[in-house]
């Protein structure tokens, strides 16, 4: 199982550079809106703390690595380009940005917090970041609701046989968004709004439309270039205003994170990604050492440059990612001599039985029962997995 974190945003916002922060790949990189024209796939992790010091191990990991005690696991980041308003009627790049949107599990929006760029990516002064978080939510909202009114069209018109349910046609019709009969049936009770839709009016629809949006595209924004005065003003306040209580904000600086990462690569600084500090061990000039010890007031202020910390929100705390260690109760290591060489990410709520299938189809038909490799104590199929576990799998072949 792989995850998909997708990077959107209208134009110059710093989906790019985050993207190349976090995957230290290249890819173009400038203040003008279509710099990316493809979406770019790139392999950022995940920091997950291993569980082998607890068993006096050393790991090995298959993929990814482990740095002091911390797991970096891999996940695919998607730069989803070509948001701009109105995409959903196919302006800017809009199509091709849906259909690339449909393919991620879960998104950052990268939010120029600076309020230098305007709604279409170009340059400006005192833009209001609250603006471009409404957009995204409407565009998306608008995008969902023509697909919604579609499935309802062909409802009401009779495409379907006469006993199909609502909540199965709608279902049909959405599946690109990775939704189902019994989520569809759940948003419309949530809503509230019955199950007739000659009854329901346009503000239901939207109602409806963003419900399964939102159940199915969670979201995190990156309030991003939190380098500048600007960007931290506007984050003390939009924090601070009730009406954005409901989102989930991490501040970023994709730059700081860049320039950490770059000066690791070079051998100036010891940089841990998503640490809250760095050790300078390189002979650097004066000037370097100014920016350095300015980054380094960003993360004692906030924590870390953020590109860890939002794909981490994201991916465990928005979207309940669980992170397992498939591992051996008598022992870690495998036949191979490799040592808890795994961390799977596996789906919200996942049982024993679903972590058993998540290793091998074979492994899921033969379960017998499974470990926790910590406590040697049995566990049942039905048992819920919790993040970190250590788990073997018994099975009948
Ligand atoms: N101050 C500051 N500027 C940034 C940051 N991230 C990106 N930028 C700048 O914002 C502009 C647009 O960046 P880019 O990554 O191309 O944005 P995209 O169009 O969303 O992919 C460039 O001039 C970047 O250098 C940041 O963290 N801090
Ligand atoms: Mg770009």
């Amino acid at each position: 199982m792989s995850y998909r974190i997708g990077l959107v945003g209208k134009p110059s916002v710093g989906k790019s550079s985050f993207f190349n922060a976090a995957t230290m790949n290249d890819v173009p990189e400038g203040a003008y809106p279509f710099t990316t024209i493809d979406p770019s796939v790139g392999e950022a992790y995940v920091r997950v703390e291993c569980a082998a010091p607890e068993f006096d191990e050393e790991c090995t990991p298959s993929v990814g690595f482990c740095d002091c005690g911390t797991r970096f696991v891999p996940t695919k980041l998607v730069d989803v380009a070509g948001l701009i308003p109105g995409a959903h009627e196919g302006k800017g790049l809009g199509n091709q940005f849906l259909s690339d949107l449909n393919e991620t599990d879960v998104l950052v929006h990268v939010v120029d917090f600076s309020g230098e760029t305007d709604i279409e990516g170009e340059p400006t002064e005192g833009h209001d970041p609250r603006v471009d978080i409404d957009f995204l939510e409407e565009e998306l909202d608008q995008w969902y609701l023509g697909v919604l009114e579609k499935g309802i069209n062909r409802y009401e018109t009779g495409y379907t046989t006469e006993d199909d349910a609502i909540e199965e046609e709608l279902a049909e019709q959405m599946s690109a968004f990775k939704t189902n009969e019994d989520e569809i049936k759940l948003l419309v009770r949530r809503v509230g709004i019955g199950f007739e839709p000659e009854e329901w009016d346009d503000e239901d629809r939207l109602e409806l439309a963003r419900e399964i949006r939102k159940a199915t595209k969670p979201m995190v924004i990156a309030a991003n270039k939190m380098d500048t005065p600007e960007a931290q003003a506007n984050y003390e306040e939009i924090t601070a205003d009730p009406e954005y209580d409901h989102l989930t904000i991490v501040p970023a600086s994709a730059h700081a994170e860049k320039a950490l990462k770059s000066a690791d690569q070079a051998g100036v600084v010891d940089y841990r990604p998503g640490d809250s500090d760095f050790e300078i061990t390189g002979d650097i000039s004066g000037e370097q050492e100014q920016g350095l010890e300015q980054i380094r007031d960003f993360l004692s202020e906030y924590g870390a440059t953020g590109v860890q910390a939002a794909l981490e929100t994201a991916l465990f705390d928005v979207l309940g990612v669980t992170p397992v260690f498939p591992g051996g109760a008598n022992g870690l290591g495998n036949e191979r001599g490799e040592v808890l060489p795994d961390c799977y990410l596996i789906p919200p709520n996942s049982t024993a039985e679903d972590f058993a299938y998540s290793l091998h189809s074979d492994i899921g038909d033969g379960f017998l029962h499974a470990i926790d490799c910590r406590s040697n104590r049995q566990l049942g199929k039905a048992y819920e997995v919790e993040p970190r576990d250590v788990i073997e799998v018994i099975t009948t072949n």
